[in-house]
C-alpha cells in the first residue's frame, strides 16, 4: 500500500478526528486533506456515499469513519484484539456514530428551529449518551472503554466531549458533560494528556 489521503472538513473535532490521532499514533503516512464547506459542497456528489470523511488509497475512495478507525486502530495498536474487548470497542464508536449522525442534521436549521432542536439534542440525544459512556467506562474499570488500554473508542469519545465542552454548538450549554458525568470529563483530560494525543496536537498547533 502506497499513498492514504484523507479528506475531511478542516475542523478540530468531527469524525475524522479520531482517525487522524490513530494514524499519528501508530506513525502512518498520510495525506491530511482539510477542506472546506464550500469545496465539500463542490466535491459532495463526486463522493461514493456523498460525505466525508473519505479515505483514498491508491486511488481508490472508501468511506465510514469508524471503518477507518478500526482499520488503522489495528494497525496503530489502538484496538482489541481480543473479540469482546473489541465488541466493547465498537459499540462506545457506533453509539458516537448515532449522536453525530443526529447533531448534523440540525446544522441546515436556523433561529427559534435551531434552537429547539439543539436543547432537545442537549436535554435528550446527548445526555442519554453522555450517561450510557459513564456507566460504560465506569464497568470496563474507570480509566478506558476496552482491553484496559487506549483504544479508539477512547480518542473518540474524547473527542467528542472536548468539543461539547468547547462550545462550538449554539445552544448547547457547554458544562452539559460536567453536569452529567465529571467522570467522563476526566477521561477526556486523561485522554488528552496521554504522550501520543498530546504529541498530535503540539504538531498541529506548531504548523
Ligand atoms: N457514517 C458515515 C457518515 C458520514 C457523514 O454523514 N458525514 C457528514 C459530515 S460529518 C457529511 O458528509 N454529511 C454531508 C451530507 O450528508 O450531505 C461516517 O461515519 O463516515
Amino acid at each position: 500500500m502506497n499513498k492514504i489521503k484523507l479528506t475531511y472538513f478542516d475542523i478540530d473535532g468531527g469524525r475524522a478526528e479520531p482517525t487522524r490521532i490513530a494514524m499519528s499514533i501508530g506513525g502512518i503516512d498520510f495525506e491530511d486533506h482539510r477542506i472546506s464547506f464550500s469545496e465539500f459542497g463542490r466535491m459532495r456528489a463526486s463522493t461514493p456515499l456523498n460525505a466525508v470523511p473519505t479515505l483514498e488509497i491508491d486511488g481508490t475512495v472508501y468511506t465510514q469513519s469508524n471503518a477507518m478507525n478500526r482499520y488503522f486502530g489495528k494497525q496503530a495498536g489502538l484496538y482489541p484484539d481480543d473479540p469482546w474487548q473489541a465488541f466493547r470497542c465498537d459499540e462506545v464508536m457506533e453509539a458516537l456514530e448515532d449522536v453525530m449522525h443526529f447533531t448534523v442534521r440540525t446544522f441546515g436549521l436556523q433561529g427559534e428551529e435551531l434552537k429547539a432542536a439543539r436543547q432537545k439534542l442537549a436535554d435528550e440525544t446527548f445526555t442519554k449518551c453522555i450517561k450510557f459512556l459513564d456507566v460504560r467506562l465506569e464497568s470496563a474499570g474507570g480509566k478506558y472503554f476496552a482491553d484496559g488500554r487506549l483504544t479508539v473508542a477512547d480518542l473518540k469519545s474524547f473527542v467528542w466531549i472536548r468539543s461539547l465542552k468547547s462550545g462550538v454548538l449554539d445552544h448547547i450549554p457547554s458544562d452539559l458533560p460536567d453536569r452529567v458525568a465529571p467522570r467522563l470529563v476526566q477521561h477526556m483530560e486523561r485522554i488528552a494528556a496521554e504522550p501520543g494525543v498530546a504529541a498530535y496536537y503540539a504538531a498541529i498547533n506548531a504548523n
